[in-house]
């Protein structure tokens, strides 16, 4: 398994609606166990394929954060979303390509999702609490869109430049 690089904003692959991946390759499978080592690593609870880089409809998340806990990892081929509830919930939302900052968004607070396993087995889930705000934030990823769309121009152009700047200096050392 491989910890891949992780892009930062502004990146337009992070700006692209992301293919279907269709058929379930061995690659896919690879590209799919990197992924979740990647999150872990990061840390994270999600991660989607086009902030490695990969611009195809693929998300890996686990939202179970307790200390000793059994780990919940998921891998979604080609999700979408099914239906979405009239209750809104507002989290704090982070992104691991915009790294350090942290803002609410408020999404629909239940979700139902149907995608491909890595067997290429159909499942559904309908999606609560944080599984639900990061499920949506990774579907977002696969269209191209980041947490920072949903806030105030002002607060958006802050945080781009924050972010180039970062990259910036990381390019020099
Ligand atoms: O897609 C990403 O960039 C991953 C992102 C997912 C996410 C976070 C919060 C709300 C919605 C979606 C992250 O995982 S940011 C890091 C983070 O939230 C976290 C890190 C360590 C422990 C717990 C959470
Ligand atoms: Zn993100």
């Amino acid at each position: 398994m491989t910890i891949r690089p992780i892009l930062i904003h502004p990146d337009p692959r992070l700006k692209t609606v992301a293919a279907p991946v269709g058929e379930i390759t061995e690659e896919i499978r690879t590209l799919a166990e990197d992924m979740l080592q990647t999150m872990y690593d990061a840390p994270g609870i999600g991660l989607a394929a086009p902030q490695i880089g990969r611009s195809i409809r693929l998300l890996v998340m686990d939202c179970v954060k307790e200390e000793g806990a059994t780990p919940r990892p998921l891998v979604l081929v080609d999700p979408e979303i099914t239906w979405s509830s009239e209750e809104a919930a507002t989290y704090e939302e982070g992104c691991l390509s915009i790294p350090d900052q942290y803002a609410d968004v408020t999404r629909p607070a239940e979700v139902e999702v149907t995608w491909t396993d890595l067997e290429g087995k159909p499942q559904t889930e309908r999606f609560t609490g944080l599984w639900a705000t990061c499920v949506q934030h990774e579907i977002d990823h696969l269209d191209g869109k980041l947490f920072i769309d949903y806030l105030k121009p002002l607060k958006r152009q802050m945080i781009t430049r924050k972010m180039a700047k970062l990259k910036r200096e990381r390019a020099r050392a």
